[in-house]
């Protein structure tokens, strides 16, 4: 498995095209990039650095609860969202501290700012956890995904649940070339904290197995990419068991595939290292997808080289 994601990181670093970007980091990228996972040869959680599975399995029960409030996750000490939320915040009349105006790029430069920054970041984890007022306020995201895959709004008022009815067809309908989840609403990208970066994905029936394609619009290679490969497995590997199907392979298909300038050295750390066999994935309950809950996984075997250290792009 990290071989597919090694291919992909040595291609951008030797051929990709520099340009800038939304974050004014810059990155080096390419257009057009797949790559398959076999499921049944394991789980693709990656091993030449530490990939948290906590943390990706808390995101993906998050966008299937159709949660879009950052408060499930901080409960789970999963802070992978909360730049997105408190730039909302900070941006808004009711921020009254230190200003906070491009905060991602500052708080690398200048450590004084990173002290006030990471003060205020404590604040508002807190606020979001312990006042319920200030959390349904700023704690949430916008439309982004958990809303859109469970409650897009219909144009009549109807509230369309696209994972419900994805499993419904994918009982009654296998063949079906329409089984497809959407989460990108451009009625709604206005009022997400971010468009989504995973657009779109489609299942696939074929002797009795599953599989599922995903078009991510854009991906940031170094941080993003690692946990989008489990997510979406993970994801695989629940509606498999939810419709009495064998999980075959995910494929992973990225239009804009970037990896940030201030991530080279960090990715040439995990080019230097050697895969270990990938893990495997138990499911401890017979709940339905919809209910389970992060403790009822396990992830087995995983054996990995250590983290590496980057910072976000906000
Ligand atoms: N924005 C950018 N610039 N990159 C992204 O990958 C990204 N996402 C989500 C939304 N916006 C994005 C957020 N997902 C990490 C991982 C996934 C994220 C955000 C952050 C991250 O920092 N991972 C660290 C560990 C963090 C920790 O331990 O708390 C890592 O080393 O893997 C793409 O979906």
């Amino acid at each position: 498995f990290d071989n597919a994601y090694h291919k992909l990181m040595n291609q951008v670093m030797e051929s990709g095209t520099e340009k800038t970007d939304r974050t004014n980091t810059g990155t080096k990228s390419v257009f057009g990039h797949q790559m398959r996972f076999d499921l049944s040869e394991g789980f693709p959680l990656l091993t030449t650095k530490k990939v948290s599975f906590k943390l990706v399995a808390t995101e993906l029960i998050w966008f299937l609860r159709g949660d879009t409030n950052i408060k499930y996750l901080l409960q789970y000490n999963n802070n992978i969202w909360n730049e997105w939320a408190f730039k909302k915040y900070v941006e808004s009349d009711d921020y009254t501290g230190p200003d906070m105006t491009d905060f991602g790029h500052r708080a690398l430069e200048d450590e004084a700012f990173n002290k006030q920054y990471k003060a205020e970041m404590k604040t508002f984890k807190e606020k979001v956890l312990n006042d319920d007022d200030f959390s349904k306020k700023y704690g949430t995201l916008g439309n982004v995904y958990g809303k859109q895959w469970r409650h897009w709004a219909g144009p009549n008022g109807e509230v369309i649940d696209q994972m419900k009815n994805l499993i419904d067809g994918l009982k009654n309908k296998p063949d079906s070339r329409r089984h497809i989840v959407s989460a990108w609403n451009p009625a709604e990208i206005e009022t997400m904290a971010l468009p989504p970066c995973h657009t779109l994905f489609q299942f696939y029936v074929a002797d009795g197995k599953l599989s599922l394609q995903l078009y991510q619009r854009s991906g940031d290679i170094f941080l993003g990419i690692p946990f989008n490969i489990a997510s979406y497995s993970l994801l695989l590997a629940l509606v498999a068991r939810e419709c009495n199907l064998e999980a075959a392979e995910f494929v992973h298909t990225i239009g804009d595939a970037h990896i940030y300038s201030n991530h080279f050295e960090a990715v040439n750390t995990q080019l230097s290292r050697t895969s270990y066999a990938p893990p495997e994935l138990k499911i401890k309950s017979d709940k339905s997808m919809f209910e389970l809950e992060y403790e009822d996984f396990e992830i087995e075997g995983y054996e990995s080289h250590p983290a590496i250290k980057a910072p976000i792009a906000v």
